[in-house]
């Protein structure tokens, strides 16, 4: 054969092979024409068979051009077989009710809870002055929530309108209190507690829920006085309510304590000029104190002629409705993410 013969056969298979990939409908029927043009077994492979038939000094010519019809076989296959992907996908995605191409969405994040926000701020702020964290059970005996805590078997707080008990005897705790006499009958003094937690009283209004949140605190040392309680809670309400809050102490009563005390701190919505909110007297209470009463103590058994403590007692809801100036303490519990991402 000649060259010029090769040349145009040559030519008739090029155009040949890009006809057939043109026809080519699907991925099956492209496959096939390439192995009948571009296979090793295909035509233009054959072609090289043609190379002994030629003068030595033709055939790099042959070789050269059945490269290059090789070559543009090989671009109008991968053409086709691009267009061939491209409607499959485009009919499987009209289909789909589900357009998997589309970008995802971002998961919402969740946040910190205003309440466990203000938990976590009161901790730390007792945390850096030394004292740990302690816990309890939420169910409790009568004799950890009332007996050792000095609560007289009369007392209101006692009764069954307040406390709700459990049928097995044991009682939601009132308080976190309960922690304070477990750590006193487990560690050797000085203690320097907080208890945060969940505190429950049968009581439900704008100001008041069913179940609470409370951080009481509880320091035992030598010689510890009502000054020593004074200057915590201020630094304390200080570190809350901005460096110069102004505290008061007033004279109060609980069962556990003795003297016991009401700590105010100066109005921060009027800067004392009077209010709604401080009810027209420029203080606010915030928590109650007080030294601990010797009978409290020997029920933990610590010797009160040796040891001194004062502990306090401080609503989470109320700290945290004082701080964002919140009035329903329901919207705590409502899961109202329009209030909840205020605190995000
Ligand atoms: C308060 C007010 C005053 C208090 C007393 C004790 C304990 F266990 F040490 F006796 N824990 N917490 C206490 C004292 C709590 O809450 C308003």
């Amino acid at each position: 054969m000649s060259s010029d013969l090769v040349w145009s056969k040559l030519q008739e298979l090029l155009a040949e092979g890009v006809q057939s990939f043109k026809d080519a409908k699907d991925e099956d029927a492209l496959t096939h024409a390439q192995k009948r043009f571009l296979g090793r077994k295909g035509s233009v492979q054959a072609y090289m068979q043609h190379m002994k038939e030629l003068a030595p000094e033709e055939r790099p010519k042959l070789g050269a051009l059945v490269n290059e019809v090789r070559t543009k076989l090989e671009k109008t296959f991968a053409d086709v077989e691009q267009k061939i992907r491209d409607a499959k996908l485009a009919a499987d995605l009209k289909q789909r009710k589900v357009d998997l191409t589309l970008p995802g969405r971002t998961p919402t994040l969740g946040a910190e809870h205003p309440l466990q926000k203000t938990q976590r701020q009161i901790e730390d702020i007792f945390l850096q002055m030394g004292f740990e964290i302690a816990q309890g059970p939420q169910s409790e005996w009568d004799y950890f929530n009332f007996e050792a805590l000095n609560f007289p078997a009369d007392h209101p707080a006692r009764d069954m309108q307040d406390t709700l008990m459990l049928e097995n005897g044991s009682l939601l705790r009132t308080h976190t209190s309960p922690v304070q006499v477990r750590t006193m009958l487990c560690y050797e003094p000085p203690i320097r507690i907080i208890a945060p937690g969940t505190v429950y009283r049968r009581d439900d209004d704008v100001t008041h829920s069913p179940m609470f949140h409370q951080i009481e605190g509880l320091h035992i040392e030598k010689g510890l006085n009502l000054t020593h309680l004074r200057g915590i809670l201020e630094l304390f309400a200080q570190s809350l309510f901005g460096k110069n809050t102004k505290i008061r102490l007033r004279p109060s009563f609980f069962p556990f304590t003795e003297p016991s005390v009401e700590v105010d701190i100066a109005c921060i919505f009027c800067g004392q000029k009077g209010c709604r909110l401080c009810k027209q007297t420029g203080w606010i209470e915030i928590l109650g104190a007080g030294m601990v009463d010797p009978n409290v103590l020997r029920e933990g058994h610590i010797d009160p002629e040796i040891w001194s403590g004062w502990a306090f007692g401080v609503g989470i809801e109320r700290v945290a409705m004082l701080l964002h100036g919140i009035s329903d303490i329901r919207l705590f519990f409502e899961s109202d993410l329009r209030f909840l991402k205020q605190f995000a």
